[in-house]
C-alpha cells in the first residue's frame, strides 16, 4: 500500500456534494481514504472571474500505480459530468494528486509531486491541517514548512468540517 494525498476542488452546482460523493467514489475504487482535511472556502486563482470555490484535502492508501490512480481521478470526475472548456476554469470536481509516497513521477500526462501546489494556500492550507508532517520529496521539506513559507494572499477560509469520515448528526444513543 502506498499513501497518497489529493487535493479536491469544486466550484460548480453543490460544490460540497461533489466533494463528498468524490471521496467517496474514490474509496469505493481502491483509493482508501484514510482521513480529509475540513472544506474550505477560496478565491479562485489563475482564472479570477469565476465562482469560489470549496476545496478540501484527503489522505488515502491505496495499491494503484500513479498512472492508474490518475485515471481513476479522472474518471471519477467524468462521472461528475466535467466538461474541460475552460483551461484552470470553472468545475465541478478537480481530483489532483499531490504527493504519492516519496514517488516523483515526470510523464506526459503526470507530474508527482503537483508542479503547482507547494505556491498555492487552496491546497497547502488543507494538507497542512492533515499532514503537516508529509515530505515534498523534490522540495526536501515538510508541508507545515512550504505552508509557513507561503507567499499567496488568495483568501482560503474553513468553512464545514471535514466530510470523510461521515460524521452522522441523526444517530440516536
Ligand atoms: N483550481 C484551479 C484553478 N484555480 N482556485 C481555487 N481557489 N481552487 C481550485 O481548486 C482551483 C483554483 C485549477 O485546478
Ligand atoms: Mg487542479
Ligand atoms: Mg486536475
Amino acid at each position: 500500500m502506498e499513501r497518497c494525498f489529493l487535493a479536491l476542488g469544486s466550484n460548480l452546482g453543490d460544490r460540497e456534494a461533489h466533494l463528498r460523493d468524490g471521496l467517496a467514489e474514490l474509496d469505493a475504487r481502491g483509493v482508501h481514504v484514510v482521513r480529509s482535511a475540513s472544506v474550505y472556502s477560496t478565491e479562485p486563482k489563475d482564472v479570477p472571474s469565476q465562482p469560489w470555490f470549496l476545496n478540501t484535502a484527503a489522505e488515502a492508501e491505496t495499491r494503484l500505480e500513479p498512472a492508474d490512480l490518475l485515471r481513476t481521478c479522472l474518471s471519477i470526475e467524468r462521472q461528475h459530468l466535467r466538461r474541460r472548456s475552460t483551461p484552470k476554469g470553472p468545475r465541478t470536481l478537480d481530483i489532483d494528486i499531490i504527493l504519492y509516497g516519496d514517488r516523483v513521477v515526470r510523464t506526459a500526462d503526470l507530474t508527482i509531486p503537483h508542479p503547482r501546489y507547494t505556491r498555492r494556500r487552496f491546497v497547502l492550507e488543507p494538507l497542512a491541517e492533515i499532514a503537516p508532517g508529509a515530505i515534498d520529496p523534490i522540495a526536501g521539506r515538510t508541508v507545515g514548512e512550504l505552508l509557513a513559507t507561503l507567499d499567496d494572499d488568495a483568501g482560503v477560509t474553513v468553512c464545514r468540517r471535514p466530510l470523510y469520515p461521515c460524521h452522522s448528526t441523526q444517530r440516536r444513543p
